[in-house]
This record gives structure tokens, C-alpha cells and sequence, in this order.
């Protein structure tokens, strides 16, 4: 395709048809928006970021990730309608225009291209990367267990064939460094939102254990607000709190490296549904599941800017 006014934002895709529509998206709207590779994968596929901004140089910046866990297909594709809705709310939306005249926004729709095109052509649910290293017989590290912060504790496995190895130091993965490598460069990212599915919940750090953050209180503050602002869309519930205590204790995960980088506004989402598909949402869901997790990124955003 040539141009984006084809693409359908309510069906799943292939990697290869969301890397021609990033660069059919950057050329329509080259004015605030632009395209970075930050890496290359294990099996040497380009990392994609796009970069929102309205000008300045190393303005502060909210980062989001999705689909670093190849299997949720519902992130990408709240990632891609995202996007779409930034360009299309900026001038527009008073709050969002306030925020994109102030800050940088900066989306990685496809943290995980490898796991992602093996889910389109060999097994939908798989989850980790593709890394394999001589003598281990399984494929693949959890992305979201590779991260410095706490890395190889409690809720991380050390064998390579669990779901959720944690691989074999922290940041093995060239997926990961790359994000850690930008990032850290960058210095001026004040909010990060890494996005999972699913289980409906909106958290923040930390995972590594029941210890409560320095901000805790301002980010179960914020949390709830997010989470109000989602129900008032399609009266959707989504339980919040920290990872620890609402989901589980996970270590080496994303939000907690973000947070102990200096990042005060880390938070992750579970989006749709509760179980009833999982991760096999049915594409009718994907746009309602985007509008309402717009509503919780926004004022997220907001909140940054504000503070
Ligand atoms: N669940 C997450 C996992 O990596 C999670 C839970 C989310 C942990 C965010 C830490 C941070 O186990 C899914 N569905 O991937
Ligand atoms: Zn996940």
C-alpha cells in the first residue's frame, strides 16, 4: 500500500504491512512526526520508534511501548490507532495540543518484530523474543524479565525453556538495550507506559517487590483518575495499584528499570479482556479497547506535563 487512508485500524496485521504503514504515516504527516531506528532485533529486523514532536530540541518526553510479548496483539494495534489519534486530536483536543506543544512523544509500536512475525507464521501465542545462544536448547528470552532493575529475582525463571526466563544477563536482549540505549541517551523522558494485555489493569512499580515507590501515593492517585477517565468511555472496569500487589511479584521488568532511571511516571496496562478471549480479542474490540486506553494515556500525559 502507498498510503494510509487503506489501512484498517480495526483489523490485526503483519509486521510487514505495520512497517509500510509507519512509513506511509510518517510521509503524510512529516510536519510533527518522524521515524527513528533505534536497533536491530536478534534475527536482525529494523526497531522502529516514531517520534511526535511540534519542535524544540530534547524536549521532556513520554515514551510508550507496545507488543513487547508477541502474543498481545490487541497493544499493537492500540499503539497504531494511538498514533493515528495524536495527529488527528493535535489542534484540535485543547489537552493533547497543550502536551505536543510542550513535550515529545515517542511510540515503539513493535518492541518485539521476531516473536511478532513468528505469532503470524508459526505459533499466534508465543510470547518471549527469538534469541538462542549455543547449548541452550530453548528459543527465546521474556522481554519483560531482561531489564536491570531486580533482575533474575522473584517471579523470573532461570531456565531457558520457562515463559518467563529472564535470559542470561540483564539486557542481553538487543531489544531491550536498544530501548535502554535511546532512553538513557534521550535523558529528558519523563513518563514511560509499557503496554500489555491482558487482564484490564493499570499499574505501576513496583514489580520487583511489596515495597511501596517514594510517589505511591500520587501514582494510585493518578492511576485512579486514569482508570475513571477509561470507565467513562465504554464502562469498562480496569482494577489498578502496584504490579506487586494487584497482579504479582515479576522481577526485571520494564516499568521498574524506567522507575529507578528516574522515570517517576512509569505504568504499565493490561488491556482487554478479563479471559473470556485473551489474547485472541476479536478485531471488533480493538477501537473501543484504543478509545478508552486514550482516555487513561491522556490524562497520564497531562499529569506529566502538569508536574
Ligand atoms: N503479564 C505481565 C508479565 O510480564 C506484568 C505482567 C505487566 C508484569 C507489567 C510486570 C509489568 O508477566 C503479561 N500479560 O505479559
Ligand atoms: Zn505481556
Amino acid at each position: 500500500e502507498r498510503s494510509t487512508s487503506s489501512f484498517s485500524y480495526s483489523s490485526y496485521h503483519t509486521l510487514e504491512e505495520i512497517y509500510s504503514w509507519i512509513d506511509n504515516f510518517v510521509t503524510e504527516h512529516s510536519d510533527i512526526v518522524s521515524k527513528i531506528q533505534i536497533g536491530h532485533s536478534f534475527e536482525n529486523r529494523s526497531i522502529l520508534v516514531l517520534k511526535f514532536s511540534t519542535g524544540g530540541s530534547q524536549r521532556r518526553a513520554i515514551w510508550i511501548d507496545t507488543g513487547i510479548h508477541s502474543r498481545e496483539w490487541i497493544t499493537h494495534a492500540t499503539g497504531i490507532w494511538t498514533a493515528k489519534k495524536i495527529v488527528s486530536e493535535y489542534g484540535k483536543d485543547r489537552i493533547l495540543t497543550n502536551i505536543l506543544n510542550a513535550m515529545d512523544i515517542f511510540m515503539e509500536i513493535v518492541t518485539n518484530p521476531d516473536g511478532f512475525a513468528f505469532t503470524h507464521s508459526m505459533n499466534r501465542l508465543w510470547r518471549k523474543n527469538k534469541s538462542t545462544r549455543p547449548g541452550i536448547f530453548c528459543i527465546g528470552v521474556d522481554l519483560n524479565r531482561n531489564w536491570k532493575s531486580g533482575f533474575g529475582g522473584n517471579g523470573s525463571n532461570n531456565n531457558p525453556c520457562s515463559e518467563t526466563y529472564h535470559g542470561p544477563c540483564p539486557q542481553s536482549e538487543s531489544e531491550v538495550a536498544a530501548i535502554v540505549d535511546f532512553i538513557t541517551a534521550h535523558g529528558n523522558i519523563k513518563a514511560l507506559i509499557s503496554i500489555h494485555s491482558y487482564s484490564q489493569m493499570l499499574m505501576y512499580p513496583y514489580g520487583r517487590s511489596l515495597e511501596p515507590v517514594s510517589n505511591q501515593k500520587e501514582l494510585y492517585n493518578l492511576a485512579k483518575d486514569a482508570v475513571q477517565a477509561m470507565y467513562g468511555v465504554h464502562g469498562i472496569e480496569y482494577i489498578y495499584g502496584s504490579i506487586s500487589t494487584t497482579l504479582y511479584v515479576a522481577s526485571g521488568i520494564t516499568v521498574d528499570w524506567a522507575y529507578d532511571s528516574g522515570i517517576k511516571y512509569s505504568f504499565s496496562f493490561e488491556l482487554r479482556d478479563t479471559g473470556r478471549y485473551g489474547f485472541l480479542l476479536p478485531a471488533s474490540q480493538i477501537v473501543p479497547t484504543a478509545q478508552e486506553t486514550w482516555m487513561a494515556i491522556r490524562t497520564i500525559m497531562e499529569h506529566t506535563q502538569n508536574h
